[in-house]
């Protein structure tokens, strides 16, 4: 087999349906499958191929195309509507699958496919969905060489030795993947965008990108890049990338004219600026935005967006320095500039204030800045959530932020407030695509909450564990047991209560408490041998606090108030005090360590309890990480539970061993 074939088919499984009764009701309603006419590369020939390859596999029945309008079964409608939202319903002798666009269809086929491999009965079937966000975003860390920074899933799916990838039979697959959760923007480079990768988008590379954007438009998706500010300059072709000199905007309207010439529907570039040494603006002594609005200009007259990021920071802080606070920094650079940004410019935020760790709170830019378009940007990559060797599921995490009320009022709601979403990608070329074959799951449901912020983990965990392990409801609700509560089981393995930044340096694999507390990135617990925690008080911390709005600021300010599981984000606190529980704070992390590596021990046991209805290959695969997380998870509690008894000197109070 070539290693271009060696994949899984990951929730497109389509595993046959076990129950004759169901497999008939669905059967004869699908034999016939009437569509419009469609071109050769369209979302709709990739419903058909998707119906055609799909039913024959779940049903065991052959699709044959019926004519004209159709009383018997399938029939695919043109009809009005919202863009890309589609209705599916039931009759006794047929399904009908109506939709605005091509695009419409495509999702309502996925989506009826889906409905099938859970399995679901067809009498059940009336839906009508629309995508609650426009943008659905993956962006990948990818660089020209096939590294992944911060890659847990193998070498780059697009790009290898200096090389852009055909669009191949894997390339395809993600493609579908990606369609059938309704992900429609993939980007394909890396945020740190270094010499090689700048030249993306000159016609070295253009013409091989044309490829990928062919493929990936007949599934409704659109390519972007990330740019390097200072291409200008990187490309030896002016002296200055400064954004308000006359032959920067001339040259970025150039490049965008060839970059449009080659990809008629390119969606635009998404840019990390004055971030962890990479250039921006601040060199010509300019504003975020008059950076982001020089590409966004350049880029409107073929309907780009400029995605610009918000993670900008001093990372050369010095730890003596008790004024500095890192979490202020997004909102400190850029608050002030609502109402200067062009249409066309989407504030790509990370979810927390900091990076990306198991639980931060949500981001105050988010809701403060009402002329602003803005997009949240998520991890799926598991950088600081146990990099694919550990099981953790994220659509919990997630739902938390979406949920999260930035402003008042019943629409309050984070996902509300933004445009989009974006995460970064957790795939790679590893035949599972994820490393860890259950992290699937993560990207699978990053697609359906971007799709619809208000489904909740639990079902997306059964739809995803129906599809691709097949829809038995025993292993359906084990394999939901596990992933359910597995974020919260990191979280109380890892760092307590919300101080985050207890890995080891660079890598962020594994414990170093005091890792990056004498460091340079801003990243500090001061914990010592009275107390733990960062105070971000308005009334005698850094401030931070008072950057939420009011309602939000007076709960995080007040450590009576403050919710529990970020006490130690906002506020520096002494071991003995009482938490709302009533355990004092050092006894609480000597719990909550205990407990989360015993939960991810049991994780291990409630694998082997799937042994026989796990394919061999996958079970092995899974259990070997598993059996890592259960180490890894006690080295954890030991490291953390040791350092906290060395530092205050209390001992468990129910007289656990902590290591001297
Ligand atoms: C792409 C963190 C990661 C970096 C990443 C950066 C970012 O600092 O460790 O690898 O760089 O975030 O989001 O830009």
């Amino acid at each position: 087999m070539d290693s271009n074939d060696d994949f899984s088919p990951a929730w497109l499984a389509y595993k046959p349906i076990a129950n004759r009764t169901l497999r008939e009701a669905w059967a004869h309603r699908l034999e016939v499958l009437t569509l419009p006419p469609f071109g050769l590369y369209s979302p709709l020939a990739r419903a058909e191929q998707e119906l055609k390859e799909a039913l024959p596999s779940l049903l065991g029945v052959e699709v044959k195309r019926g004519r004209g309008i159709a009383s018997k079964g399938l029939s695919l409608e043109l009809t009005g509507g919202a863009p890309e939202s589609f209705s599916l319903r039931c009759f006794p002798d047929g399904i009908r699958l109506k939709a605005a666009d091509e695009l419409g269809l495509l999702y309502g086929s996925f989506r009826l496919l889906a409905w099938i491999a859970q399995g679901r009965e067809p009498e059940g079937l009336d839906l009508a969905e629309a995508p609650r966000l426009g943008l659905r975003m993956l962006d990948h860390w990818d660089n020209l060489d096939g590294s992944v920074e911060r890659g847990y899933a193998g070498k780059s799916l697009f790009f290898r030795d200096g090389r852009v990838l055909p669009p191949g039979s894997r390339l395809r697959a993600y493609a579908r993947l990606l369609a059938s959760v309704g992900i429609n923007a993939v980007a394909l480079n890396n945020v740190n965008v270094r010499d090689p990768e700048t030249r993306l988008i000159t016609p070295l590379y253009l013409p091989r990108l044309a490829k990928l954007a062919e493929l990936f438009r007949s599934y409704g998706i659109r390519l972007y890049l990330s740019a390097n500010f200072a291409a200008p300059v990187t490309l030896g072709e002016l002296d200055t990338a400064d954004p308000l000199d006359p032959r920067v905007a001339a040259w970025w309207e150039e490049r965008a004219r060839i970059v449009w010439e080659a990809i008629p529907d390119f969606g635009g570039f998404v840019v990390k600026a004055d971030s962890e040494h990479r250039p921006g603006p601040f060199t010509y002594g300019r504003d975020h935005a008059e950076g982001a609005n020089l590409l966004a200009k350049a880029v409107a007259p073929y309907g780009g967006t400029i995605f610009w990021r918000c993670f900008v920071y001093n990372c050369l802080q010095d730890w003596r320095d008790r004024s500095t606070d890192r979490a202020r920094a997004a909102y400190d650079h850029f608050h002030g500039l609502d109402g200067r940004f062009l249409p066309n410019v989407r504030l790509q935020i990370k979810n927390g204030p900091m990076d990306f760790q198991p639980r931060e709170p949500v981001s105050p830019l988010f809701g403060s800045m009402p002329s602003t378009g803005q997009v949240l940007e998520l991890q799926a990559t598991q950088e600081y959530t146990g990099q694919q060797r550990h099981l953790c599921f994220l659509p919990e995490q997630w739902k938390s932020y979406l949920d999260f009320p930035v402003a008042t009022g019943p629409d309050g709601d984070l996902a509300r407030s933004v445009q989009g979403i974006a995460a970064v990608a957790n795939a790679g070329d590893d035949p599972n695509w994820t490393g860890h074959d259950l992290a699937q799951a993560n990207w699978y449901g990053f697609g359906r909450l971007a799709w619809n912020p208000e489904l909740q983990p639990g079902d997306i965990a059964r739809e995803w564990a129906a599809q691709t392990f097949g829809p038995d409801p025993k292993v359906v609700e084990a394999l939901a047991s596990m992933l359910l509560g597995s974020w919260e089981t990191y979280e109380s393995y890892t760092a307590p209560l919300g101080v985050g930044w207890m890995v080891n340096p660079n890598h962020h694999y594994g414990p170093s408490p005091d890792g990056y507390e004498y460091d340079r990135w801003g990243t500090y617990h001061f914990a010592d041998r009275d107390g733990v925690g960062v105070d971000r008080t308005r009334s005698k911390g850094t401030g931070f606090a008072a950057q939420y709005r009011p309602e939000l600021a007076a709960l995080f300010e007040d450590p009576a108030l403050c919710p529990q599981e970020l006490i130690l984000f906002f506020h520096h606190l002494p071991y003995g005090w009482m938490l709302r529980s009533g355990t004092p704070l050092i006894q609480s992390i000597y719990d909550s360590h205990f407990e989360g590596a015993s939960r991810a021990a049991a994780l291990v046991e409630k694998w082997k309890a799937l042994e026989a209805s796990i394919e061999g290959k996958i079970y092995s695969a899974v259990l070997k990480r598993l059996e890592e997380q259960k180490e890894n998870a006690a080295l954890w509690r030991d490291v953390i539970n040791t350092y906290f008894f060395r530092k205050s000197g209390v001992a468990d109070a129910r007289g656990r061993l902590i290591h001297r």
